[in-house]
């Protein structure tokens, strides 16, 4: 009888988990390849909110650094800084780019140099509970 109920439990539970996931779409994931001696890349990527509620990227993780950050690039006083973002807000129905000279996500201590037409893969954790994994191609500089 237990099993009959965590059955019936798992099945309710999934469409709940799936719909969520079907509102976060991310696209146009890749990264440049660098020199053999960086140990920090940046991915530039497009995160969609179809669904009707806002929701932030809260943490990444790859297995390919040691950190990932989500990282802001802006020019002060005619130099380019970066800057760590918390966590980065996707209002209902917006994209959010991420793009050279501006948002991106930085891999932080990579454990290998990477080379174009690898590919990493990344976890995106989101604030509604939903984890997209994303693979990540490197291409040419
Ligand atoms: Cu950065």
């Amino acid at each position: 009888m237990k099993i009959f109920k965590t059955i019936i439990f798992t099945i309710s539970m999934l469409p709940i988990v799936s719909l969520a996931q079907m509102n976060i779409r991310v696209e146009d994931a890749y990264s440049r390849e660098m020199p053999p001696t960086a140990s920090n890349i940046a991915v530039y990527l497009t995160i969609k909110n179809v669904g009707s509620h806002g929701v932030s990227l809260e943490s990444v993780i790859s297995e390919a650094a040691e950190s990932a950050m989500i990282h802001r690039s802006a020019m002060e006083n005619g130099m380019m800084s970066m800057e760590h973002l918390p966590e980065l807000y996707i209002a209902p129905r917006e994209n959010v780019r991420l793009e050279p000279s501006g948002l991106h996500i930085m891999l932080v201590g990579l454990k290998q140099s990477l080379r174009a037409g690898e590919i990493i893969r990344m976890n995106l954790s989101f604030s509604n509970g939903v984890v997209l994994r994303v693979d990540v191609p490197i291409v040419k500089n």
